[in-house]
């Protein structure tokens, strides 16, 4: 069981802004910008290449879900969307999980 299961199932602390039946979202521990949540589903997944096609409400469902949590955030002039997939795309935790990032200038390419 992975830290975001743990704190899907309220066995350690987080700052949640937004659940729902199937998705939370919550407050990353270290931010890298002034807004930092990570949006994951209740679902155990381990990163973007687990979606199989049964789980395609539930893809809609958090992409859908990031505007509004991002509105319910703030983040009127812009954010950006992450998802670290694999040791190589920077995953360090292994359940599915999207960045949504705000509250200040971005910069791109990241590193
Ligand atoms: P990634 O590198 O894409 O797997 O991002 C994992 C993020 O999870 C990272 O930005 C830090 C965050 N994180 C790790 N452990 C915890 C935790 O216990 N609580 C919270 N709120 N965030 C965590």
């Amino acid at each position: 069981m992975t830290i975001f299961t743990k704190i899907t199932n309220r066995e350690i602390p987080a700052d949640i802004v937004y659940e729902d039946d199937l998705c939370l979202a919550f407050r990353d521990v270290n931010p890298q910008a002034p807004t930092h949540v990570l949006l994951i589903p209740k679902k155990p997944l381990v990163s973007l290449d687990s979606f199989a096609e049964e789980d395609s409400a539930l893809a809609a469902h958090l992409l859908l879900k990031v505007p509004k949590i991002a509105a319910d955030l703030g983040l009127s002039n812009g954010y950006r969307t992450v998802i670290n997939t694999g040791e190589e795309g920077g995953q360090t935790v292994f359940h599915l999980h999207i960045h949504i990032l705000g509250g200040r200038n971005l910069d791109w390419p990241p590193g």
